[in-house]
């Protein structure tokens, strides 16, 4: 141990934490500008593995600032069953993060003997990264803290957030869940997605048509999806554009982009009715785009999936009579409409988490099937063991009616087709394309299961986000006194209102959320909203302005 530690603090001289830069590990790991991270990346790989001897399993460390401009960077890591990373341990992350170099040893001893780690056991560690000019350099920070401390890597070179967590979850299943390689990645899902697909009976009056265009972000995501055009066949036709040949990443384009301008990506043109995709820039999230025969513009996004999904999947158990109870976790950024059409049509119960996918994925592990999506697009399906146990016995019982049993066959293959590990923007869209060609659907049909009530995101810039504070997943704010008042007096004001106020946990901003019975009015309430946040959390530059 102290050998091992010596040489710590020798490579550290490499990767030296030269500002007194406080950064914390936020809602998916640490993101900021790439030149602040060289000495947090060779941390991070130190801690993943003690992560990895803590937990004799095999963990991945994505390095990725997602939808972040192309001059941020950051990592994420990931525990053996493919989830992010145990709360306990973002506070060993930022304390790691934090120290001077020369309490790094000692750092390392506390995290060792908090934690009981069995610093005998070899560390493995998968190492992947997005298409960004500074991840190379910052895979080889990371890597080299892994050696340091006697683990070894291996290095997947690029991959979208979503496989590298497939890897890790198929080596820590030996195999089970899946082959640890990007081929057998693409041939689970895409064997599932062509088996359904051939099953399919066409309907007669089907207005569904095979093809799509994709607004890969100018990210990974556009590597990954040239791939994956090769397992399709017939059945989906991709067009890509943004695919990182002239673009600049997340640049005008990407889910995020989409989803918060709520108009379509640079390079998009919009035929009427044609479905366009958008990743962001690590293929972790999906929305989808289109527009009406007017040329006016619908977004669909993370709520209309989630919602698309649920229902197809109710009545998928329905059909197999299985008696397994399905849920939706949404987020306070889900649209109000969204809510109202899950509670009272779809009638699958909601519950409500706190902003950042993690806390998402624990709620919906409380359901036999917890469908979950943020409204940035961000989500999966979890099949609890229970389910996927009864779901497989129901597909091979003989004894069953046919429909049944074909049923129960189908939600066997669906669990193939998607990435149970986290929100996968490509196992999402043939999720999507495959329901839609079931029901034959055109997008509009999609479109009009209900009608988004209007909102309106701002950030506002205040001296010291953290003196927001809230509660009732972020639906009030508990600090500063006064503010969750001033919120509710100005929503009071306005039909269908509502609005909420919470600091990023990825930017150094307040989010402000705001929705209404017009467009108009979204924008004026998310604009007082941001006023009072400006005036009572302490705003620094312009105050919000009107839109
Ligand atoms: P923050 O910055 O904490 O709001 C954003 C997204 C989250 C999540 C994370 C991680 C919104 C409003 N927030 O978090 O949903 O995706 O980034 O990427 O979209
Ligand atoms: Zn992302």
């Amino acid at each position: 141990m102290e050998v091992m530690l010596e040489a710590v603090l020798k490579t550290a001289e490499k990767y030296p934490r030269s500002e007194n830069r406080k950064i914390q590990y936020g809602t998916a790991g640490f993101r900021t500008r790439a030149e602040y991270l060289d000495h947090v990346l060779y941390r991070m790989g130190i801690l993943a593995a003690l992560r990895s001897q803590t937990k004799k399993a095999t963990i991945g460390a994505m390095i990725t600032a997602s939808h972040n401009p192309e001059e941020d960077n950051g990592i994420k890591l990931i525990d053996p069953a493919g989830e992010m990373l145990e709360a306990s341990w973002e506070a060993h992350a930022t304390f790691l993060a934090n120290v001077v170099d020369e309490e790094l040893p000692s750092a390392i001893k506390t995290i060792v003997s908090k934690e009981n780690v069995a610093t005998d056991v070899t560390a493995t560690v998968f190492v992947a990264m997005d298409t960004r000019s500074s991840s190379q350099r910052l895979s080889e920070a990371l890597q080299c803290g892994v050696q340091t401390v006697g683990g070894t890597c291996k290095d997947y070179g690029l991959l979208t957030t979503p496989q590298l967590h497939y890897m890790v979850r198929c080596v820590n299943s030996n195999g089970q869940y899946g082959v640890a390689t990007e081929e057998g990645y693409f041939q689970k899902l895409t064997a599932a997605f062509c088996k359904l697909q051939k099953q399919l009976v066409k309907k007669a009056d089907s207005t569904y048509k095979p093809t799509l265009t994709l607004d890969a972000a100018n990210g990974v995501g556009a590597q990954k999806a040239y791939k994956l055009k090769n397992y399709l066949g017939d059945y989906l036709s991709v067009g890509i554009c943004n695919d990182g040949t002239s673009g600049k990443l997340n640049h005008m384009c990407g889910a995020d982009f989409v989803k918060v301008q709520q108009k379509p990506a640079d390079g998009m043109t919009l035929q009427s009715n044609a479905r366009c995709a958008s990743f962001d820039g690590d293929a972790d999230r999906i929305v989808y785009c289109y527009a009406d025969k007017d040329g006016k513009f619908h977004l669909m996004d993370g709520d209309k999936i989630a919602t698309l999904v649920a229902g197809y999947l109710q009545e998928l158990v329905h059909k197999s009579g299985l008696s397994l109870n399905l849920g939706l976790v949404q987020t306070a950024y889900a649209n109000g409409s969204s809510t109202a059409y899950i509670t009272d049509t779809l009638k699958v119960p909601v519950a409500c988490a706190a902003t950042g996918v993690k806390h998402l994925h624990h709620r919906a592990l409380e359901f036999d099937l917890g469908v979950y999506f943020e409204a940035n697009g961000h989500g999966t399906v979890l099949f609890s063991d229970n389910a996927s146990s009864q779901i497989q016995s129901a597909a091979a019982d003989g004894s069953l009616p046919d429909t049944q049993r074909d049923a129960a066959a189908q939600l066997c293959t669906v669990m193939d087709l998607i990435n149970q590990t986290v929100g996968d923007a490509i196992s999402d869209m043939l999720l999507v394309e495959l329901i839609l060609a079931t029901y034959g659907w055109e997008i509009n049909n999609w479109d009009s299961a209900y009608i988004d009530l209007p909102n309106r995101q701002l950030k506002v810039k205040v001296k010291d986000r953290t003196v927001i504070t809230t509660a009732n997943a972020e639906r009030t704010a508990l600090t500063p006194d006064g503010l969750q008042q001033a919120v509710d007096d100005l929503v009071a004001k306005y039909k269908n209102g509502r609005s909420f106020v919470r600091p990023s946990g990825t930017e150094d901003v307040v989010r402000v959320y705001a929705e209404a019975d017009t467009q108009t009015n979204a924008d004026k309430l998310a604009q007082e909203v941001g006023l009072a946040v400006y005036n009572m959390a302490g705003g620094i530059g312009d105050p919000p302005q009107p839109q």
